[in-house]
C-alpha cells in the first residue's frame, strides 16, 4: 500500500491514547491543556498578543496572528492541524489543507474533511504499520549487532595501529642511528683515506709516475712541433721539385731535388714529365704512411696522459703483493687510548664486514662501497619514515568522524568491494576505494571515480552523514563529463548493492545496504555499543 511510507515518513508519533479535548477540533495533545477558556469566557491567542471570545476558537475565521485560534479549520494558512489517527498515530498537517476536498495520506481517520468524506483506514493503516516497525525493528535489533562486531573491530585495529606505531617509531630510531653510525664511518673512512692518500703521494713510485707524464707531456709537445716544421719543410721541397728549371743547370738545386726524390721514394721529377704521368709515385707515399703512425702514437700518448694517476694510487693496495698495506687500521688502535678502542673495533668490524676482511679501508672502490652502505641506510631511514606517516594517519582516521565514523564502525568495509550484475554491465563499488564499470561483454572497464566524500550536506557523526559515499574524477565520458557516482545506502543485514541508475549521462545512481548503518534502537539504549 502506497500510503503507508507516507504516514511512516511524515506522521509525528503520538501515543493514540492521547486523544485531544474533543471539543477543541485540530489541536496537538500537548496543546490541550491550552484550549480551555479563560474565566470571563475569553480566550489568549497561543503568542499572548491578544484575547479573543472563547466561540471565536474554530469559527472558520482567523482572529490570532500566530494562527493559533484557528487549529481545525483552514481559516489561518499559518496554523497546524492536528489528526489524532485513532489506532494508528497521529500526525501534523498544515491548516491550508484541511477542508480542501483532499484526503490527506496523513489523516488516516479523515478528521481534515467534513465527516462523511474520507473514510476512516486507521484500524489497516496501523496494522500495517506495525507489522513494517517489528520489521523494522527486527532490522535493526540484527544489524546492530554486526555494527557493533564492526565496531570491535575497529577497537582491535586501534590496538594494532597503536603497536605499529610504537614498533615503527622504534624502527625509525634505529634506522637513524645506524645512519649516524655509518656516517661517521664514511667519514673517518675518507678522512683516513685521504691522509693515506697525501702518504702515498710522496713515495717514489708516484714521484716517478709524475715525472713520466711530465716528460711524455714535453716529448709530445715537441713532437707536434717537429711535425708542423717537417711539414713545411716537405712542401717548400716539393715545390723546388716541381718548379725548379733544369736548364740553368744549378747543381746545388738538382741535388737538393735528388736528395729529396731519394728520401721520399720519388722517381725523377724529368722522368715523371718524360712520362706525362704525374702520379707515378709508386706506392703510398712514405709520409702519408708516417703521417698514420704518428698519428697513433699520438692518441696513445694523450690517452696515457689523460690517466687518473690518483686513482691509480688509490687502487694500488689492491693490487700490492705485500700484506703490509692492509694493516693500518691494525696498526693504527695500538696508538688510540683504551677509551677509544670498542668505538674503534666497532668501526672496524664494520668496514671490514663491508670491505672485506683483508682489505685496506682506504681505497676509492672500497670507499664508494662505503657510499653505497650509507645510500641503502639513508633509503631504509626514508622507507620506514614513511611507514610511520602512513600508519599514523591510518590511526587518526580510524576514530575520525570524517573518515570512519566516531566509533571507527566504517573501518571494517574500507575497500570493500561491492558487485552488481545489470545485464549489460557489472559495477563495482569499491568502499572508500574506487567505483568500476565494466562491460559484461567485450570486457572494457571505465574507472566511475574514486571516493572522494561523505554526504557534505549532512554534518559528521549524524547517521544521514553516512548515508551516501561520492566517488568522483572516473574516465571521462565521450563529449561528456568525468563519470561520477552517488553510492546510497541504508541499513541491511548485508553489504550488498541493490539498484544501479544513470539518470544523466556518465552520473551513476547505486543504492546498496549496509550493517554499518543499522545503529541500535532507542529502547536498547543508542550509546551501548558505542562506547
Ligand atoms: C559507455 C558507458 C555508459 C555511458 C556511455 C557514454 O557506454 O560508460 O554508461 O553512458 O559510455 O558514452
Amino acid at each position: 500500500m502506497l500510503l503507508l511510507p507516507v504516514l511512516l515518513s511524515l506522521s509525528v508519533p503520538v501515543p493514540a491514547q492521547a486523544s485531544p479535548s474533543p471539543e477543541v477540533k485540530g489541536v496537538h495533545p500537548s496543546l490541550c491543556p491550552k484550549y480551555v477558556p479563560a474565566s470571563s469566557d475569553r480566550w489568549f491567542c497561543l503568542d499572548g498578543s491578544r484575547s479573543i471570545p472563547w466561540s471565536a476558537v474554530n469559527d472558520d475565521y482567523c482572529d490570532c496572528p500566530d494562527g493559533s485560534d484557528e487549529p481545525g479549520t483552514g481559516a489561518c494558512s499559518n496554523s497546524t492541524f492536528f489528526c489524532p489517527n485513532i489506532g494508528h498515530v497521529g500526525a501534523s498537517i498544515s491548516a491550508t489543507r484541511v477542508n480542501d476536498g483532499l484526503c490527506e495520506p496523513e489523516c488516516c481517520d479523515g478528521s481534515d474533511e467534513p465527516s462523511g468524506v474520507c473514510p476512516n483506514i486507521c484500524d489497516q493503516v496501523g496494522i500495517e504499520y506495525r507489522a513494517l516497525l517489528e520489521q523494522e525493528t527486527k532490522l535493526r535489533k540484527t544489524g546492530s549487532k554486526i555494527r557493533a562486531s564492526y565496531i570491535s573491530f575497529a577497537q582491535k585495529e586501534k590496538a594494532r595501529l597503536e603497536a605499529a606505531v610504537t614498533s615503527t617509531k622504534r624502527e625509525v630510531t634505529a634506522r637513524a642511528d645506524e645512519l649516524v653510525r655509518i656516517k661517521e664511518i664514511v667519514d673517518r673512512t675518507e678522512s683516513l683515506s685521504s691522509a693515506a692518500l697525501e702518504r702515498k703521494k710522496l713515495s717514489p713510485l708516484f714521484k716517478s709516475l709524475e715525472s713520466h707524464s711530465e716528460l711524455l707531456a714535453a716529448l709530445l709537445a715537441l713532437h707536434k712541433d717537429r711535425g708542423q716544421r717537417l711539414d713545411t719543410l716537405e712542401d717548400i721541397l716539393s715545390s723546388l721539385r716541381s718548379g725548379y728549371n733544369p736548364n740553368y743547370q744549378d747543381m746545388a738545386v738538382l741535388e737538393a731535388v735528388r736528395g729529396w726524390e731519394q728520401v721520399a721514394g720519388l722517381p725523377h721529377i724529368n722522368d715523371v714529365k718524360k712520362d706525362e704521368d704525374e702520379s707515378g709515385e709508386g706506392s703510398l707515399p712514405f709520409d702519408v704512411q708516417d703521417d698514420i703512425s704518428s698519428e697513433e702514437t699520438e692518441r696513445q700518448a694523450e690517452s696515457i696522459l689523460n690517466t687518473d694517476y690518483l686513482s691509480l694510487l688509490m687502487e694500488h693496495d689492491e693490487y700490492a703483493e705485500s700484506p703490509q698495506a692492509s694493516s693500518t687500521g691494525l696498526n693504527f688502535a695500538s696508538y688510540l687510548p683504551n677509551s677509544l678502542t670498542p668505538a674503534f673495533n666497532y668501526i672496524r668490524s664494520f668496514t671490514s664486514a663491508i670491505l672485506g676482511e683483508n682489505s685496506p679501508p682506504n681505497d676509492s672502490a672500497k670507499v664508494s662501497r662505503l657510499g653505497q652502505s650509507l645510500s641503502d641506510a639513508e633509503a631504509r631511514l626514508r622507507e620506514a619514515e614513511e611507514r610511520l606517516r602512513n600508519v599514523q594517519q591510518e590511526l587518526e582516521d580510524l576514530y575520525n568522524p570524517g573518515v570512519f565514523g566516531k566509533h571507527g564502525e566504517w573501518k571494517k568495509l574500507d575497500r570493500l568491494c561491492l558487485e552488481k550484475d545489470t545485464g549489460d554491465y557489472t559495477y563495482e563499488v569499491c568502499l572508500f576505494g574506487e567505483a568500476r564499470q565494466k562491460a559484461n561483454s567485450g570486457g572494457s572497464v571505465h574507472s566511475l571515480g574514486h571516493f572522494s566524500s561523505w554526504r557534505y550536506d549532512e554534518e559528521p557523526g549524524t547517521p544521514d552523514y553516512y548515508s551516501r559515499q561520492a566517488f568522483v574524477g572516473g574516465a571521462k565520458c565521450w563529449n561528456g563529463p568525468q563519470r561520477s557516482v552517488q553510492v546510497d545506502l541504508s541499513c541491511g543485514l548485508e553489504n550488498e548493492l541493490l539498484t544501479v541508475a544513470e539518470p544523466e549521462k556518465c552520473e551513476y545512481l547505486i543504492t546498496g545496504t549496509t550493517p554499518a548503518l543499522c545503529t541500535p534502537l532507542e529502547s536498547e539504549g543508542n550509546t551501548k555499543d558505542e562506547l
